[in-house]
């Protein structure tokens, strides 16, 4: 539990709880359904969990609208069970990250529903970016930045001010400029630090600090509202009440930055700990853009003396079986541009399987989106009518937006709910999901579980893996292999054809059959 540095190669399970396990039987996920899940995590294998927010909210954003950040949502259940959740956790070795939104809250929050009945230019709308518009009567916003859902980054009021909102309308954006959102947020951390938490995923990271000019941007660009400098004094001050803290309280960003590089410059002693590596989320199937990947990764972090934290999916992109398994393109993660085309889940799987060991095997820790370790794909053909997150209706439908990842877990059983509670579930699952149980898996020895659960347990068994370093190897074109020491070595054949495996080795774990050589889109763990 208190071993220093955890956090460097941690294999941190992301809890999307509206979608995890129903305790209650009202369709949606709570933490009475995590708590009997808890073995469930432990036999997998994972070193902590990540709660997407469970804080009071309207659910515009699913739960990144946060109404008191001091508070758990009726939804979820209360904060007497989500401490005896964390305690519970912690007695099975299981550490907890939770979510915080500093960047906006919900407009039900207290202080927006203040500032809405505070006049113009109050200390009430200091604390958000409010601001009179552009044009003769200001029926203009005040610049052209654009939400991030979609739109105008601006909403007007009925006084005729616009406050600022990177993301839906209903999600006003914090002025960081502002002492009290400090200072608030600075009692926030220590709040759920007293109650035991293990650190926090800071959401939009890169975005709490504004150019305060506010200037126009060039589509695109977000320089005014992205990495600004300022930022790096808000994380020294959360970095040391973390470290006030006993047994090695971590931060990490989330940050869509271009390059890691940029993100990299945030990971210090004396800011955050880790940021997630989203590249593979961009990154097409092709061993020559992989490798690049992760060699502009482990330099970035290098120098900063940082581990870093792979990602496949979360719950804001397609499913990478999904992704993998499209004809054509496979490297964009957002689903607008491709929803719809052909998809091969065979195909898909295979690869997915094959990532699954090379994420496991790369120095640094990872992240494991709910559903990837059952390989689920993403559910694209969901009724338009049910869909819920705001990126579908900002863009009128043009983006069908996240739900297709978020459709509840598939637990046991042969019909929907699969067990994911004795209600139904807030969006349906495919009768296809009744061989993608949890139950189902667990007695498969070829399962996507199991493989998770086997690389977990070797992961935490070999020395060689977890933090640290590699050496690449020259196997061909196509094939993505690498060493570390000692005595592990690692292929990913992405060619169309089988190569033939390393002499003087011993095989400890394949994705797929192997007989003699290495089939394409297999990777394998070796002992050398
Ligand atoms: O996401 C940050 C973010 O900018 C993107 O991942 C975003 O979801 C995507 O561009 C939309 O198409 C974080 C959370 O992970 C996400 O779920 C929230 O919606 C968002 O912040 C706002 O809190």
């Amino acid at each position: 539990q208190s071993a220093a540095g955890w956090w460097r190669s941690a294999a941190i399970y992301q809890v999307y709880i509206r979608s995890f396990a129903d305790g209650n039987g009202d369709g949606v996920g709570d933490l009475a359904g995590i708590r009997a899940r808890l073995d469930y995590l432990a036999e997998l294998g994972i070193d902590a969990i990540w709660f997407t927010p469970w804080y009071p909210s309207p659910m515009d954003d699913g739960g990144y609208d946060v109404a008191d950040f001091r508070e758990i949502d009726p939804l979820f259940g209360t904060l007497a069970e989500a401490q005896d959740l964390i305690a519970t956790a912690h007695a099975k070795g299981i550490r907890v990250i939770i979510d915080i939104v500093p960047n906006h809250c919900s407009d039900e929050h207290r202080w927006f529903q203040d500032a809405l009945a505070a006049a113009p230019g109050s200390p009430e709308r200091q604390r958000f970016w409010f601001r009179p518009g552009r044009g003769p009567d200001g029926s203009e916003p005040p610049n052209n930045w654009k939400s991030r859902f979609g739109g105008p980054a601006w909403t007007r009021v009925p006084d005729g001010e616009w406050y600022l909102h990177l993301y839906s309308s209903r999600q006003p954006d914090f002025n960081w400029d502002n002492q009290d959102i400090r200072a608030d947020f600075e009692d926030v951390l220590r709040f759920w630090f007293d109650r035991g938490v293990d650190g926090f995923r800071i959401d939009v990271a890169d975005g709490l600090v504004k150019d305060p000019r506010l200037p126009d941007a060039d589509p695109g660009d977000e320089t005014p509202f992205s990495d600004q400098e300022g930022l790096h004094e808000i994380y020294r001050s959360w970095r040391k009440i973390a470290d006030s803290y006993p047994g090695d309280r971590v931060l990490v960003g989330e940050m869509w930055l271009p390059d890691m590089s940029r993100a990299a410059r945030y990971l210090r002693r004396d800011e955050l700990h880790a940021a997630f590596n989203f590249d593979f989320l961009v990154c097409p199937w092709d061993s020559t853009r992989f490798r690049d990947v992760i060699e502009r990764t482990l330099l970035a972090h290098e120098e900063v003396d940082a581990p870093a934290a792979w990602v496949l999916s979360n719950h804001d992109v397609t499913r990478h079986v999904t992704r993998y398994g499209r004809e054509g393109d496979t490297g964009f993660a957002f689903a607008d541009r491709l929803h719809g085309t052909p998809v091969d889940l065979e195909l898909g799987t295979r690869r997915a399987r094959a990532a699954a060991l090379l994420t496991l095997a790369l120095p640094g820790g990872l992240y494991v989106y709910q559903g990837e370790e059952l390989g689920l794909w993403e559910i694209e053909d969901l009724p338009d009518e049910l869909r819920q997150d705001p990126v579908w209706t900002r863009t009128n439908g043009a983006d069908p937006g996240r739900d297709g990842c978020r459709v509840p877990l598939p637990w046991s059983g042969d019909t929907p709910p699969f067990g994911f509670g004795t209600g139904g579930t807030w969006l349906p699952q495919p009768a296809e999901w009744r061989s993608s149980t949890a139950e189902a898996q667990a007695v498969d020895p070829a399962s996507m579980l199991r493989l998770y659960r086997a690389g977990l347990r070797l992961r935490e068994e070999l020395p060689a893996l977890g933090d640290g370093g590699l050496e690449w190897l020259s196997l061909g074109d196509g094939v993505l292999a690498f060493t570390r020491e000692p005595g592990f070595t690692f292929v990913l054949n992405f060619s169309d054809t089988a190569v033939p495996l390393p002499p003087h080795h011993e095989v400890l774990l394949t994705s797929g059959p192997v007989d003699g050589g290495l089939p394409t889109d297999t990777a394998v763990w070796l002992r050398t």
